[in-house]
């Protein structure tokens, strides 16, 4: 569906097609362990979030200039153009690059050269938030967020990512203390393969004004009514749930009753090359499968832009 929208959920680095990581390598001089894009395609079945994981991290070996995030870039915004988003709050993960030797200055830049062009190219305004990855210490998020310094004119805000369980929020406070000294925006993945409780401590311990995913709060019924209370935008990713087994089939998604009491919930694509599909795609799969309304799909729509960080000055959520 190609109606105007926002994309709130987004790593740039799972916007990487197998076409273009078969380019990159050639022109890096970096050998893929498969034979061709076919047979790298075959690769994205997933049984888990850390077996996704795994061959996300792998694959980030074929990007290594500033021109390569410039080019992953752009072909997310032309895709993503096409299918209506014109706004983008795209993640990137800092630190799965800094530890192959790519500088984090490279890929702000590289992506950033990208941003700076996607108002008069394709029409969407863009944001920059950088992850960082929860499996590494909060050490490791300190220095990143130090080395972030000279670039944080062009980065909107912070999340974390990757590996959930046994990563609990809390480990990253003082990270998050600091990211709001510097005026950044806080959000967080809580509550995609970890328990409801990771939902309220990051929103109690990191003061995050936005939960990704959050899928998880389902079972916690007084969680529930508290995100519906304070509005705490949740940024679902149908897909990816599905191609990462959090839930059986689509059919399962309780997208109709999280919007049903009164949840503030967002569509997204997570990382659309793996998990079969860019946002126009997962709107579609979701009014097809849970037989959305019309007006359930304008609620959607609508959440994705108060929900967003355009409003750039005041963080929406005072706490
Ligand atoms: C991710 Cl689906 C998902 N969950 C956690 N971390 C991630 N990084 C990239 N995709
Ligand atoms: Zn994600």
């Amino acid at each position: 569906m190609a109606f105007p929208k926002a994309e709130l959920h987004l790593h740039i680095e799972g916007t990487l097609e197998p076409e273009l990581a078969f380019a990159l390598a050639a022109r890096n001089g970096v050998t893929l362990p498969y034979a061709d894009t076919e047979a790298l395609r075959e690769a994205y079945r997933f049984d888990d979030l850390q077996s996704f994981l795994d061959l996300y991290y792998a694959l980030m070996a074929v990007l290594r200039t500033a021109d390569d995030f410039t080019e992953l870039a752009d072909a997310y915004l032309a895709r993503a153009a096409a299918q209506g988003v014109r706004h983008a709050e795209i993640f990137f993960d800092p630190q799965a690059h800094t530890v192959r030797g790519v500088p984090i200055g490279t890929v702000v830049e590289g992506l950033g050269a990208a941003l700076d062009r996607a108002e008069e190219r394709y029409g969407i305004s863009t944001r920059l938030i950088m992850c960082f990855l929860r499996d590494e210490s909060a050490e490791s998020a300190l220095d990143t967020l130090r080395a972030a310094g000279p670039y944080l004119d062009r980065i909107t805000g912070v999340g974390l990512d990757s590996a959930e369980v046994g990563h609990p929020p809390a480990k990253f406070r003082e990270v998050y203390e600091e990211a709001a000294r510097l005026g950044l925006r806080r959000v967080a993945h809580a509550g995609e393969e970890g328990p409801a409780e990771y939902i309220r401590e990051a929103l109690d311990v990191l003061g995050v004004e936005r939960i990704d995913h959050g899928l998880r709060c389902v079972e916690d019924p007084e969680l529930v009514e508290r995100l519906a209370r304070e509005r705490v935008p949740l940024t679902l990713c149908p897909l990816s749930n599905v191609r990462l087994r959090t839930i059986d089939t689509l059919k399962d998604h309780p997208l109709r009753e999280m919007l049903a009491a009164g949840l503030m919930a967002t569509v997204n694509s997570d990382d659309p090359s793996y998990f079969g599909g860019y946002v126009g795609d997962n709107f579609d799969a979701v009014r097809d499968t849970l037989s959305l309304t019309p007006d359930q799909l304008r609620t959607l729509a609508r959440n994705s832009f108060l929900a967003s960080f355009l409003d750039d000055d005041e963080p929406r959520r005072e706490r």
